[in-house]
């Protein structure tokens, strides 16, 4: 059956694919699924429909064939279960890549989420100017120590993985901080990841509908 997930009609990222429908979609590209999109606005994800595949009223969602899941990093581990490309077939192995997973979305991306909230929605407060270091210095912890894990191997452990894939994803968010130049090996890391045939595909694809939702698109 048809694999079908959600995104943003008008994506507040302007194209850039930040959106963690992105992880799905470069997912599903690495594993040569094809799919679907059903684009929703930001009213519609507050509806009963969407609320019944996500109940907190957020994009991704991913339906197939009598399943509906939510979570992205959810998303992605089922697909990478399901299909080979993005775990390893050694057991030992795909257990780690799964802690990759986790770390990327329990221990790297909370404080890089925490600071574009700051800038998003905290830039006039009287605080902000002294808030805004204390939370970069955060991330310089993290990005510390995965550029000493990274050094100069191509992925994380082995071969790429879903690890990596949601690695990227994250620290994509950091693009226009100057954070990640500070760590040369983890920004070599990331433009690794984006020249991937799959993310491309993904990243044009998810372009695609921003484009289509300008004016004259
Ligand atoms: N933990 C969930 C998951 O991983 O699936 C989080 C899902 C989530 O945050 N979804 C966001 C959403 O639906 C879109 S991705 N927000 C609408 C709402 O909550 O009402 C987060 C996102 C949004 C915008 C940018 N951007 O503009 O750069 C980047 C990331």
């Amino acid at each position: 059956m048809t694999i079908t997930i959600t995104a943003f009609e008008q994506s507040p990222d302007r194209g850039r694919g930040l959106a963690r429908d992105m992880r799905v979609r470069w997912a599903l590209e690495e594993t040569g699924q094809p799919y679907e999109v059903r684009l929703v606005s930001f009213a519609a994800m507050k509806e009963p429909a969407h609320l019944a595949l996500n109940p907190f009223g957020q994009i991704p969602t991913y339906e197939e064939d009598g399943l509906a899941l939510f979570e992205s990093g959810a998303i992605v581990l089922h697909i990478a279960e399901r299909h080979s490309g993005l775990l390893p077939d050694e057991e030992n192995g795909r257990a780690r890549a799964t802690a990759w997973m986790f770390a990327a979305l329990n221990t790297v991306e909370p404080p890089i989420v925490d600071r574009s909230m700051a800038v998003l929605l905290e830039r006039d407060k009287p605080w902000h100017a002294e808030r805004l270091p204390v939370l970069e210095d955060r991330i310089r912890v993290r990005l510390g120590q995965l550029w000493q894990r990274l050094g100069d191997a191509e992925w994380l452990d082995g071969d790429f993985s879903a690890g990596d894939l949601l690695m990227v994803t994250v620290l994509r968010r950091l693009d226009g901080t100057g954070l990640l130049e500070e760590f040369p090996n983890i920004a070599a890391y990331v433009s690794r990841g984006e020249a991937r045939p799959a993310y491309q595909r993904a990243f044009a694809d998810q372009l695609a509908v921003f484009t289509a939702s300008q004016p004259g698109g």
